[in-house]
């Protein structure tokens, strides 16, 4: 998620000072890593397979395995073998197929065992799952790009040949251990089965395959999933987050759990017949997060501040974060949050409902004020809040009202304290606290 919020100023100061952040929006800007001598070798025996055909390394654009060519043991024999994905250079991606090749070293030399070609225009992902065997299995994660449509293929490798243990079509998936045995299953919310029924499944591995171990309802409203997380509930129990889009302007989240003991998922939010209203359907602004590192995770809920309508042109909000518990929302702060430059500034209680914000003059600064119908903020103002570079804020081009609150790399938080006899007035110690990064 925190990928999510990176853009704008943070993005470019980080490429800048040379931070190797991963995140979503700054993918296309990144170039692939470096191979090593090791994956180098790989893929010298790739282009000599090839046979001059000309070929381009693929690479997996979401979860921990970022490399086209990468080491893992697959088989029972002790040695790694390697996994690589590639295409002909020349096709154009969307249509080209996606090649999957398992090499393994004879006497020093990397060597072709197996070679298929995967459904799918992207890799979406790339995972090693435990099941318990001894012999782990290899799930890629496969997009059709313009469709929403996913395939997830798991196989195994025997030492020759890579049989495909599992497959299926899917919208959303996560790979975790949900029923508490201690390997990894399988979470996905699969394509609709028609209009009115969506289905959650969780398949895990028994006596060398797959199967259904619980299976929920989900929301048919939703069309596309923007965002799955796992974490718990309020009350302790671990849950699947899912964030996803009824339609193009509004966003809804769905929490699914596990009972372990009658083996079945649970839909806390859906009842599988009525689509309900939650005060978490929000315009689709922010997704589900774990704001205090705590495992528990917070749903955001969104309302424009004082001032603003949702018609308004660009409007400012008010982000409401509610934890799941005993059934319903229950909402433990809100924040305001800018995704932009990467921070949030968590509401004390006093303000919310009577403090506004807007963007001022001055790049990338915020003020936060006491709100009167009618009436000019610059009257009962609070807070600036700004975000610049170390070198603007060392250099001195910036007055000495602002005080330094946070930094991160290049990027400098600055905040100024309004002079006002507001009863709502925080002073610079109260802005720290109230104050986090989301990068
Ligand atoms: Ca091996
Ligand atoms: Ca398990
Ligand atoms: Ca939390």
């Amino acid at each position: 998620m925190k990928k999510r919020w990176l853009s704008g100023i943070v993005a470019a100061v980080l490429l800048l000072s040379g931070c190797t952040y991963a995140g979503g929006n700054v993918d296309s800007l990144l170039r692939p890593p470096m191979l090593s001598d090791e994956q180098n070798d790989i893929w010298l025996a790739l282009q000599k397979d090839a046979q001059g055909d000309s070929i381009k390394l693929v690479y997996p654009q979401r979860g921990d395995n970022r490399s086209a060519i990468f080491l893992a043991n697959l088989d029972d024999e002790p040695e790694e073998e390697a996994v690589a994905f590639f295409q002909p250079a020349t096709a154009s991606s969307a249509a080209a197929p996606i090649r999957m090749k398992v090499l393994d070293k004879l006497d020093g030399e990397w060597e072709s065992m197996y070679d298929l070609v995967l459904d799918g225009t992207q890799i979406e992902d790339v995972s090693i799952l435990n099941v318990g065997t001894g012999v782990p299995l290899l799930a890629v994660g496969l997009n059709f790009v313009g469709t929403g449509n996913h395939l997830l293929r798991v196989m195994q490798f025997d030492g020759q040949v890579l049989n495909t243990v599992f497959s299926q079509n899917y919208q959303t998936k996560g790979i975790y251990d949900l029923d508490g045995d201690g390997t990894d299953d399988i979470f996905l919310v699969e394509n609709p089965e028609s209009e009115v029924k969506t289905w959650a499944k969780l398949y895990t591995y028994e006596n060398g395959r797959f199967v259904t171990s619980g299976s929920a309802l989900v929301n048919p409203e939703i069309t596309l999933y923007a965002n799955i997380v796992k974490g718990y509930m309020a009350q302790g129990e671990e849950a699947v987050y899912l964030d996803g889009y009824k339609g193009s302007e509004l966003m809804t989240t769905e929490i699914l759990s596990y009972d372990q003991e009658n083996r079945e998922l649970i839909n806390w939010t859906y009842n599988g017949e009525t689509s309900q209203n939650y005060p978490v359907d929000r315009v689709p602004l922010a997704t589900c997060y774990d704001l205090s590192n705590d495992g528990v995770i917070e749903v955001p809920g969104i309302r424009p501040l004082p001032g603003y309508e949702e018609g308004s042109t660009s409007p400012l909000y008010l982000t409401d974060w509610y934890h799941f518990s005993g059934g319903k929302y229950e909402r433990v702060q809100s924040s305001f949050v800018n995704s932009s430059l990467g921070y949030i500034l968590t509401f004390p209680e006093d303000w919310i409902g009577k403090v506004s914000a807007q963007k001022t003059t001055q790049e990338n600064e915020i003020l936060f004020y006491e709100y009167h119908m009618g009436q000019d903020p610059a009257s009962s103002e609070l807070l600036y809040l700004r975000v610049t570079t170390r070198s603007e804020w060392v250099g001195e081009k910036v007055s000495s009202d602002y005080e330094l609150i946070d930094t991160r790399g290049q990027i400098v938080y600055l905040a100024k304290i309004a002079d006002s006899d507001s009863p709502l007035r925080i002073s610079i110690p109260e802005v720290k606290e109230y104050f986090s990064r989301i990068i």
